[in-house]
């Protein structure tokens, strides 16, 4: 057994330098609770950014993929399988849509759900070849593919990945008047938004705002798409957080915590008025689909339901930021979230910013990582009890009045 030093080292001379993670090295993770490879155990707070919604390591999802594992791994979409079929049901029972597109990655999802856009546009709105815009928001992550970052303002994801895939038009977050006013372009096809920017700093819009959003794109006849991958599956105290709003989207992008973070699954759902805009041979995946991915996927949103993470997260976000928001002290400055997808503002103090706060929770048993400088996300597993958060509460309190 390697210590951290050596792990770290190992990853420092033979990985990419695309990461800077937070020095602590994990090896083994159950539920809340994740353990480096000293033994020390630790609250994970960020759930591998939302994909570790049922917790780590979840037996009955573990079990799914093990079961399957034995029996077909993967046939590609060249042939049927006894899989899909049922996951297919399953999936589209459990949201409400007609059809579902399976991928593996976020990414994967977002680009097939615009694909999918550009093709209704032409096929359904009528729109000249190559002429359809997409409108996404500034302070967006989507994702890290060539298309995807070319629609980012953050400059970090952006800089030198040159040339842009043209065709998107940014507007600002949570902005009616912007949205109304970008719609008046006769070539807009989709309007695509996160329900809660999350890498933005969890940024939760205004009451209303997906409403009036879904209702301008519904009288431009744009489609209305909603990237759930990170506030999806329970995250926001709702199955999706568009529920908040009981807005149901043209176009449903899933990811993450779709399988509990054991297996890379995305998805794309619709009606069959769009769905069916594209045609066999028109888009896929090798992995897409595959019988490991479905049964882990549905394994994983029966827990959603079977342990009620929906209303675990609505109540215990309620008392995450009501405990934190009366916690006198002067270095968190802002507290916001829905559900358990949350984050707070450091104020530096000292030179001492988010990052160190950061480091002074993992040593105090609590794993969270910054974001965009001062921002600290707190996204612990769904299946957190109270005890538990109030733990970690008394963590994150003990850990800023040390500064
Ligand atoms: C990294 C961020 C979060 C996403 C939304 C699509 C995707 C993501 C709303 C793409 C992915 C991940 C990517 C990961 C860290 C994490 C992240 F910090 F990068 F921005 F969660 F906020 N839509 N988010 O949040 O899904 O292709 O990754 O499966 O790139 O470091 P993916």
């Amino acid at each position: 057994m390697k210590t951290s030093v050596e792990y770290i080292a190992l990853e420092d001379k033979h990985g990419a330098h695309n990461y800077h993670p937070l020095p602590v090295v994990l090896a083994k993770g159950e539920g809340v609770f994740v353990w480096d490879v000293e033994g020390k155990k630790y609250y994970d707070f960020l759930s591998s950014y939302s994909a570790v919604n049922q917790g780590h390591c979840h037996p009955k999802i573990v079990n799914a993929l093990k079961e399957q594992a034995d029996i077909l791994t993967l046939t590609s979409r060249a042939f049927y399988n006894d899989t899909l079929g049922d996951y297919e049901k399953y999936i589209t029972d459990y949201f409400g849509f007609d059809k579902v597109l399976p991928m593996n990655t976020g990414a994967e999802a977002v680009e097939t759900a615009l694909k999918l856009c550009r093709k209704w546009a032409y096929q359904k709105k009528g729109l000249t070849p190559d002429s359809a815009k997409i409108i996404v928001c500034d302070g967006n992550f989507h994702g890290r593919t060539t298309t995807i970052i070319s629609f980012s303002n953050d400059s970090d994801a952006r800089a030198e990945f040159g040339p842009y895939t043209p065709g998107f038009i940014n507007i600002s977050y949570n902005d009616l008047d912007a949205l109304e006013e970008a719609l008046k372009d006769e070539t807009i096809a989709g309007f695509m938004l996160e329900p809660i920017q999350g890498e933005a700093g969890v940024f939760v819009p205004d009451e209303g705002y997906l409403k009036s959003a879904y209702e301008l794109c519904k009288q431009a006849n744009v489609l209305f798409i909603a990237d759930e991958v990170q506030t999806g599956i329970a995250r926001t105290g709702k199955l999706l957080a568009v529920d908040h709003e009981d807005v149901k989207p043209d176009i449903l992008i899933l990811g993450k915590a779709i399988s509990g973070g054991v297996f890379p699954v995305s998805a794309v759902l619709a009606d069959d008025d769009i769905m069916m805009c594209i045609r066999p041979g028109e888009h896929g995946s090798t992995f897409g689909g595959n019988p490991l991915a479905n049964k882990v996927a549905i394994a994983a949103l029966e827990v959603v339901k079977d342990e009620n993470l929906s209303e675990n997260a609505e109540r215990l976000g309620i008392t995450l930021r009501g405990e934190l928001a009366n916690f006198e002290n002067d270095m968190i400055t802002l507290v916001r979230g829905k559900g358990l997808l949350n984050a707070i503002v450091i104020k530096p103090k000292e030179g001492k910013e988010a990052w160190d706060v950061c480091l002074k929770l993992r040593d105090n048993g609590l794993l969270a990582k910054p974001t965009h400088g001062d921002i600290i996300r707190f996204a612990p597993p769904l299946v957190i009890t109270e005890e538990q958060l109030m733990e970690c509460i008394s963590i994150i309190k003990k850990t800023i009045l040390s500064f």
